[in-house]
């Protein structure tokens, strides 16, 4: 899905036309500090894919851990709910996913059919881990070594939050401090952004990064962001209900900044 760009310090990553447009909007608004720069659109050399080429977040760093935070109370679009109720898709995916982690979490009728549907299984994650409680889950860290971890499907108590925030900057006393300023800095922004005000955010997460020089957070991941209807107004710090098109973003960003600050403390 990501690959190094042509250009020296950018990646590439597998177009799609609603993240592109917010990347577009967003060069144009006081959030562009805190998002990858956009670089326009390249096309792969047999004119297959299309990709929209962005700034290396990691180019300014030597070794860098980086962690991938998703940020919100929901992960699927109202539009993947409804769609499910008028037709639902049976994913045999998502339930062998299911069971991997929980073999009594599907029911007897999910159990028959060796399927769930995709809201489904994205409630399901949502409450297993942090997203439903806290607005916010651990998604991915890598470590300077270069190791990897995805496994935080079931980090979901704070306690469990502040175990893997502490080993993930174990090493790096400088980057927990940097990080709260980046994420007070972040959640100031927001609230002063047309973009933020007029969109609703579901999958997008916050990148942190750094080494031991430095620390930093981004905003990325904007393929499931879509523009409000006109007649909407969220405020991004309720819980959702069908139809009020609430995130929770900022129940995250807020969760955050209090475990990192907790954790000074500490
Ligand atoms: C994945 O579940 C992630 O939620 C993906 O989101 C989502 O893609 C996948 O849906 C879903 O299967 P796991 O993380 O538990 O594997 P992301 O791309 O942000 O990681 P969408 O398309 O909803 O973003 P499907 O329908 O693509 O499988
Ligand atoms: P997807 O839509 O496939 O989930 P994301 O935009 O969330 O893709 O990116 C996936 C991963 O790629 C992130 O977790 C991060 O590690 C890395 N990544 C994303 N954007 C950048 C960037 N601009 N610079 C460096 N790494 C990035
Ligand atoms: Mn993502």
């Amino acid at each position: 899905n990501f690959k190094a760009g042509p250009d020296q310090g950018t990646v590439l990553k597998k177009l799609s036309i609603k993240e592109e447009k917010c990347f577009k909007v967003l060069m144009n608004d006081v959030l562009k500090p805190y998002v990858p720069e956009y670089k326009g659109q390249v096309t792969s050399d047999d004119g297959e894919s299309s990709y929209i080429q962005l700034q290396d977040l990691l180019g300014d760093f030597v070794n860098p851990c980086v962690m991938d935070c998703k940020i919100g109370v929901r992960t699927y679009l109202e539009e993947e709910l409804a769609k499910a109720k008028e037709k639902p898709k049976l994913r045999k995916d998502m339930y062998e996913k299911m069971i991997q982690i929980d073999p009594n979490a599907p029911s007897d009728e999910e159990h028959r059919l060796k399927a769930v549907t995709k809201p489904r299984y994205m409630i399901w994650r949502e409450t297993i881990s942090s997203t439903a409680t806290l607005g916010f889950r651990i998604e991915g860290i890598r470590k300077s070594d270069g190791t990897s971890t995805k496994d935080f499907k079931t980090t979901k108590t704070k306690d469990q939050i502040i175990n893997a925030f502490h080993e993930f900057t174990e090493g790096f006393p400088h980057a927990v401090p940097k990080y709260i300023q980046r994420l007070k800095a972040i959640k100031a922004t927001l609230q002063a952004s047309n973009f933020f005000n007029t969109h609703e955010v579901i999958g997008s997460s916050l990148l942190f990064v750094h080494d031991r020089y430095n620390a930093n957070v981004w905003l990325i991941d904007f393929a499931k962001t879509l523009l409000l209807p006109s007649n909407v107004n969220i405020d991004h710090n309720s819980f959702w209900k069908i139809g009020n098109h609430e995130d929770g973003y900022m129940i995250g960003i807020n969760n955050i900044i209090s475990i990192f600050v907790t954790m000074l403390e500490q």
